[in-house]
């Protein structure tokens, strides 16, 4: 990928400094399908006219929370389509949404507010994957390794669907008491780890995607569930714990207005190695001055690479007696738009990696990306290879190629890449494996197995059954045994 700089470490979803539109662009594909445009700064351009040219001038962007029942509101559409580039669901990629019951994943709504996004030149954050709200009902009958390998695989089943597709992931949601300390919730009781093994756990199943850790009240710096999520962050680059960026939410209410630091608190995230985003602005009666001062502080810092706001126009917002965001209920921007608007454009940073290009890049610029997630990821980058696939099929039928993605001590996530090597388009599958004594499968996504140990079999979620000529979906398990050989006797059939 041209014009993508180098970073520590070798992500670059969140990193990649990815904008739409704008003066200087080139088309990139980030996977087989999705495609974006970059553009980079140009802080000497005419202002933007809207929120999205505005933010772009500095290699930012702006992002708005749209929620399924939007997609048949075209007032709210004219809006996003006009002043966002970014794309957050309210609450459809939440983990009850997309896996309501064990490894039956769910992303009719999710895909719709993906494609919607994607299709109005907007890039989508992903929110959120491990959180003690909105939990699938399952969840909350699981402790310990149990809950443990749920989430694991929730992460797993979640980022493989949306491989390569989504700018950055609100890996872990709110996991801070206001005093600093952790969270008690069902999975901190997993253990204090569980933060971490999250991280890990995302960044081998989407190497591209920037990984956020995402909460509120964490814009004082001198607050202690500020400073208690700032250690963590700095813990966790200590040790080479994945984590690429930091979320804050940035609800500011009556008793929690801007505070006169939040400047200092997004340079010092940034200062620890991690980008830092505004996920959820929104404020008691859109104060134009806190708008302008949170706007203004983002621009300050090169590493806030854009803001959001929690809806369009009051009508949409989960505060809606407070009138909090930047447009009013007749779809008219108020004076907290402008000073929005106004702060974007007076930007004197840009995000770092946006700056010209050392080339002029020829390609015509595309504002409009086309694709349409699937269930089937597109690339499949081994991360910790550690067997030579064996592979059988028939030809005709169809064929499993299994890869180890992840290992650790007593364990390991397998993922097996079902593939039509024919012609005629296959109803179903069933994938058949044998586990070496002393292991077991423990959770499988994007597929149901039939026994858990020996000889066992996996055919397709309802989602991903159908396959086309030389189409592939892939199903995930977390096996944990004395042994981490890999299975073997893989065979695919088809009926
Ligand atoms: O806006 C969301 C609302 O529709 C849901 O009912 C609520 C349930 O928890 O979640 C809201 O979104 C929250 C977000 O996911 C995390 N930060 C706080 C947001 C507002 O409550």
């Amino acid at each position: 990928m041209n014009n993508v700089p180098t970073h520590p470490r070798r992500r670059t979803g969140g990193r990649a400094r990815l904008l739409l539109g704008g003066a200087c662009a080139v088309v990139i594909a980030v996977s087989s399908v999705a495609v974006v445009t970059i553009a980079h700064a140009d802080l000497t351009g005419p202002p933007g006219t809207t929120l999205k040219a505005a933010a772009e001038r500095s290699g930012r962007y702006f992002g708005m929370a749209m929620g399924a029942d939007r997609l048949s509101d075209s007032g709210f559409q004219a809006i996003a389509r006009r002043e966002f580039d970014m794309l957050t669901a309210v609450n459809e990629m939440k983990p009850d949404a997309t896996e309501p019951s064990p490894g039956q994943f769910n992303f009719t709504n999710a895909d719709r507010l993906y494609n919607f996004g994607i299709q109005n030149g907007m890039r989508v954050r992903g929110h959120t994957l491990a959180w003690h709200a909105q939990q699938p009902s399952f969840w909350r009958n699981l402790s310990g390794s149990a809950l443990r390998n749920a989430m694991i695989s929730h992460i797993n089943g979640v980022m493989a669907h949306y491989r390569g597709k989504i700018f950055q992931w609100d890996v872990v949601n709110e996991a801070f008491e206001e005093n600093g300390s952790r969270r008690n919730s069902n999975l901190q009781a997993t253990g204090n780890d569980w933060i971490e093994a999250a991280f890990r756990a995302a960044d081998a199943a989407d190497p591209a995607a920037g990984l956020c850790y995402n909460d509120y009240n964490i814009e004082n710096w001198t607050y202690g569930k500020t400073q208690g999520v700032y250690r963590m962050v700095q813990d966790f680059k200590n040790r080479g714990v994945p984590i690429d960026c930091v979320g804050l939410q940035t609800h500011f209410t009556g008793g929690s207005s801007l505070p006169a630091n939040f400047q200092q608190t997004l340079s010092s995230f940034a200062a620890l190695g991690v980008d830092v985003v505004l996920t959820e602005a929104d404020v008691t009666n859109a104060s134009t001055s806190q708008y302008q001062g949170l706007t203004q502080a983002c621009m300050n810092v090169p590493r806030c690479l854009g803001i959001t706001t929690w809806g369009i126009r009051d009508s949409d917002s989960w505060r809606g007696n407070e009138n909090p965001l930047l447009f009013d209920r007749n779809s008219n921007p108020k004076s907290a738009y402008t000073s929005v608007l106004n702060a974007l454009n007076a930007a004197s940073t840009t995000v770092p990696g946006t700056g010209t290009p050392t080339s002029t890049p020829t390609s015509t610029p595309t504002a409009t990306p086309t694709s349409t997630p699937t269930a089937t990821p597109t690339s499949t980058p081994p991360v910790t290879p550690t067997s030579t696939p064996p592979v059988t099929g028939q030809p005709g039928a169809c064929t499993a190629t299994f890869r180890m993605a992840n290992s650790w001590s007593g364990g390991f996530q397998g993922e097996v890449t079902v593939a039509n090597n024919g012609a005629a388009t296959l109803s179903g599958w069933t994938v058949h494996l044998t586990l070496a004594s002393g292991q077991t499968i423990v959770n499988v996504w994007n597929g149901t197995n039939t026994g858990t140990s020996g000889a066992v079999s996996v055919r397709n979620a309802a989602y991903n059954g159908t396959l086309g000529a030389n189409a592939s979906t892939n199903f995930g398990f977390i096996l944990s045994g004395s042994t981490n050989a890999a299975p073997s006797n893989i065979s695919c059939t088809s009926p």
